[in-house]
């Protein structure tokens, strides 16, 4: 088993519900994949082009026996399965997962990077994940002394944990 730390993001709607909905069955669906526990809910400015709507963010801890690879593969069914569209680079989607750490694994391929290249730049990925496990450290710095960490400019808490509910 291994501890996979999955970024969420999402910024559109899709033909069965709003971010929020899309970001909870999303959980469900990684709850398929083994046990999993998630972060508050975030919604942040998008980096990005500033022309596109605010993204719902969150992250979720997924305890898994699936490889990196085997785990990308499934989360690009879940975006699939959520009518992921995605309009151009670093623009609006219906959902993103990204594997952030997978255990203390570091991988460099042309698929994934682990850890996530952005994710120490990103207050969207730092805060939740601290709420999920404060002593992570990347590079040996402890995430909770990123620049990231101590940015909160664009981005507001709306709730804790409770936001989804997850169905065995
Ligand atoms: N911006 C925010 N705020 N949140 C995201 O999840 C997000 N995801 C992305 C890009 C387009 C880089 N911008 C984002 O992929």
């Amino acid at each position: 088993m291994t501890l996979a730390y999955i970024g969420l993001g999402s910024n559109l709607s899709n033909s069965s519900g709003n971010s929020v909905t899309i970001l909870q069955h999303a959980v469900q669906g990684l709850h398929a994949l083994g046990a999993v526990s998630v972060s508050g809910l975030y919604i942040s400015t998008p980096l990005g082009p500033q022309d596109q709507p605010d993204y719902w963010n969150a992250v979720a801890a997924l305890d898994t026996e699936l490889t990196p690879h085997g785990l990308l593969t499934a989360l690009q069914q879940l975006e699939q399965q959520a009518g992921r569209i995605r309009l151009r680079h670093w623009g609006e989607r219906t959902l993103d997962l990204d594997i952030l750490l997978y255990g203390q694994q570091r991988l460099q391929t042309s698929e994934l990077t682990i850890p996530h290249a952005g994710l120490l730049l990103r207050n969207f990925v730092v805060l939740p994940l601290l709420e999920l496990n404060a002593e992570i450290e990347i590079d040996g710095l402890p995430i909770h002394q990123s620049a990231a960490a101590q940015n909160h400019t664009g981005i507001t808490k709306v709730a804790n944990a409770d936001w989804v509910t997850i169905e065995p």
